[in-house]
């Protein structure tokens, strides 16, 4: 067949329809190349946005296996932005462009780390009921359509899972310490349970991007389905460590065999997507800083890379 006679369209299809992965150099629709580039980008940003309000108790970590478990968590974050940032750089955009658009306000990043981290059970809840949401959604993105996403995210997944058990650990070693100890832990779980709900994403209906994301195969369950997997696995866990879920609607159904909980604040999600929530200025004022003060290691590495091409090609004239 001549590549005239090709239809790339049905051919992108039939691949999506049979669950074989689309690559770099295959032909795409460029919708779902921008879906992916929007998506893709905004997970590498929340991954390394992610870092900061945890980075924050690194230096005050109560014991020494504290501080190498939180400093190996955050370092995790760190990779897994780059494995993200990689995963887009494949769809024909650069990482400093970006990089740009999280700096200019023009990309999200996850709601969810636009909340200050207050006390050390801060540390447990992030790790315990944040990365476990993470692992929700990110478990079904290890067979997204897209394969350089789809094989970032199987890494990312191992990693998370660690980080997800540390978590839930610390929680624990609180809710089995001194009355005060728990106290924090359940402060901690107030703060933390109603933000982590919203970092599934809008209401199924209010979700514009889920029709053509499901379509393509990007994403393969709704932000309503996974967020009330989310709920279903976790009542239990906070029941285990005997701490009170903040929620005075929640209830078991025994007739759907799912717990119905409470109405999310959406008013307070959007805000906090727009820019409105309690840390959104410092955090990208942080990103910010940390890009502007590692201008001179780009530009060294750039520097070194020419030098190096160009005493290869003298090299070879010599040769
Ligand atoms: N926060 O049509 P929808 C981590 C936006 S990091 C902010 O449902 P979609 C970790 C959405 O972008 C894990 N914005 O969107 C790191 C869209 O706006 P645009 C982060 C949100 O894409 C460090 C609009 O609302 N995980 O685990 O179909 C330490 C309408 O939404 C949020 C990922 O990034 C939100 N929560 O579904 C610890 C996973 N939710 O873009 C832990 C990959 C929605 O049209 N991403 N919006 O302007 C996804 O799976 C999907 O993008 C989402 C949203 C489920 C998040």
């Amino acid at each position: 067949m001549s590549p005239k006679e090709i239809n790339f369209q049905e051919l992108f299809d039939s691949k999506i329809e049979d669950d074989v992965r689309i690559e770099p150099k295959d032909w795409m629709p460029e919708a779902y190349r921008k879906t992916l580039i929007r998506q893709i980008s905004q997970h590498a940003h929340s991954e390394v946005v992610g870092m900061l309000p945890e980075a924050n108790w690194i230096t005050r970590a109560p014991s020494l296996n504290r501080k190498l478990i939180l400093l190996a968590k955050v370092q995790d974050e760190a990779g897994h932005g780059l494995y993200l940032y990689c995963a887009a750089e494949t769809l024909g955009v650069t990482r400093a462009s970006t990089i740009d658009d999280l700096h200019s306000g023009k990309a999200k990043y996850s709601s969810i780390f636009n909340y200050p981290t207050l006390t050390w059970a801060d540390i447990g809840a992030i790790g315990w009921l944040v990365d476990g949401a993470a692992i929700l959604n990110q478990v079904p993105l290890c067979r997204t359509s897209y394969g350089p996403y789809a094989r970032a995210m199987v890494r990312v997944c191992k990693e998370e899972s660690f980080h997800q058990r540390q978590g839930y650990e610390l929680m624990l070693q609180l809710c089995q310490g001194s009355p005060v100890q728990k106290e924090m832990a359940q402060d901690a779980l107030n703060r933390w349970w109603w933000p982590t709900l919203m970092m599934f994403g809008p209401k199924d209906e209010e979700s514009s991007n889920s029709e053509l994301s499901m379509k393509w195969r990007i994403k393969r369950f709704s932000n309503d389905e996974l967020r009330q997997r989310f709920v279903d696995v976790s009542i239990p866990q906070i029941e285990f460590l005997g701490l009170t879920v903040p929620d005075p609607d929640l209830k078991f159904n025994e007739e759907t065999g799912h717990y119905s909980f409470g109405e999310i604040d959406w008013d307070e999600f959007w805000d906090v997507v727009k820019g409105k929530g309690p840390c959104n200025k410092e955090r990208l004022d942080a990103r910010r800083d940390a890009h502007n003060e590692g201008a001179w290691v780009r530009e060294a590495a750039m520097a070194y890379q020419e030098k190096r091409s160009l005493r290869e090609s003298q090299k070879r004239k010599q040769a």
